[in-house]
């Protein structure tokens, strides 16, 4: 059967819908196994189709997270609307299980996260290595409620469980020649095709890696995080361990970490790498300085209901943290050092 092709879909739907989002409908499509083009969309029957966070009948999802005891925290925000458990579970960049925003809960639901090792090294007195267990008996564990804001225009605000980074860097004991921090995800294409596959793995040369200035890296509300709303961290959410530098773009958040390391130069990161003039080094969310392709002026927030019927509001600077780390970046230029 010819099937006409009605190229109006395609230009409403990636006109008024950010290009994830417009990628994921699309997945969805697939995965209904319709095609795009058959549809004769009237506007308004969309949203049912695509309501996939609102209906109950998605939720045949493989759990083996373990309930954490947590204290409470001072950096915490209690007054922050939580983003729904399941959308925080469900709509993921984690490009080690693929680039649409599904592909990391479906495909990453057998990733092996015990047992685990995570090495401290470097410019340290006493390098150190974490097994598994040792991540949630080492220090005390904190709930702490961030936003998080990722460099695609959407946000949500994430009940985190962990500790500080600076808790583990200072048991390292760095030299005082140290002055970075580098990180460094796991390296496994057999377990994570997007890194067998540079396709699947959106063309990034991995092991996905990031850093952070020494002085960033020992800010205390720079996170390791191990869990979220009460339990250990899912595999797509970048268990067991994973980074939360609440005032930075997502992607500086690198998950599922194996090498913590502290150099005296500032360490290559991954999306700087692929794209130089789009993702710079420091990343500090800022609604002043777009990315070359989209304003971040305003972000999506992802919270209750539908996921496409969700909010815009405006960006804040540093991502809301401004009292507490504008101080960092003190007589810098942000617009150069983006
Ligand atoms: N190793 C690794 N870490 C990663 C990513 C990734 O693709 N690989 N994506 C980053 C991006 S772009 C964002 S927005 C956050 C998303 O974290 P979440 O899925 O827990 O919301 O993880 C970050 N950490
Ligand atoms: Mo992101």
């Amino acid at each position: 059967m010819l099937i006409k092709k009605t190229n109006k879909w395609d230009l409403r739907e990636s006109d008024i819908t950010p290009e994830p989002i417009y990628h994921q409908r699309r997945d969805i499509l697939k995965k209904l196994g319709i095609a795009a083009a058959s549809l004769p969309l009237a506007s308004n029957a969309t949203a049912g189709i695509f309501d996939v966070f609102s209906s109950d009948d998605q939720t045949s999802v493989v759990d083996n997270r373990r309930s954490l005891t947590t204290i409470k925290s001072s950096l915490s925000n209690p007054t922050l609307s939580l983003t729904p458990e399941k959308k925080i579970l469900q709509y993921n960049n984690f490009y080690e299980f693929g680039t649409d925003k599904t592909d990391p809960a479906e495909r990453a639901k057998n990733f092996i996260t015990n047992p685990w090792q995570v090495k401290i090294d470097g410019l340290v007195n006493k390098p150190l290595t974490l097994d598994y267990d040792d991540l949630f008996s080492s220090f005390p564990l904190e709930e702490r409620i961030y936003r998080l804001r990722c460099v695609e225009a959407w946000s949500m605000n994430v009940p985190w469980i962990g500790f500080s980074l600076a808790d583990i860097i200072k048991r390292a004991d760095p030299t005082s020649k140290a002055k970075y921090v580098a990180f460094q995800t796991l390296y496994d294409p057999k377990q994570m095709p997007g890194q067998a596959s540079r396709s699947l793995g959106g063309g990034i040369d991995y092991p996905y890696v990031e850093g952070l200035r020494l002085d960033e890296a020992l800010h205390p509300l720079t996170l390791l995080s191990v869990g979220l709303y009460g339990k250990t961290l899912p595999p797509q959410n970048g268990a067991p361990l994973r980074l939360v530098v609440p005032w930075k773009y997502g992607f500086k958040s690198i998950k599922s970490i194996v090498r913590i390391t502290l150099t005296d130069k500032q360490p290559p990161t991954t999306w700087n790498i692929l794209a130089p003039n789009e993702y710079g080094f420091y990343a500090n969310v800022n609604p002043n300085v777009d990315h070359p392709r989209w304003s971040q002026a305003s972000e999506r927030f992802i919270g209750e209901g539908s996921l496409f019927s969700s909010r815009r509001q405006p960006t804040a600077m540093f991502n809301g943290y401004s009292e507490a780390v504008a101080s960092l970046y003190q007589g810098m230029d942000l617009k150069r050092n983006y």
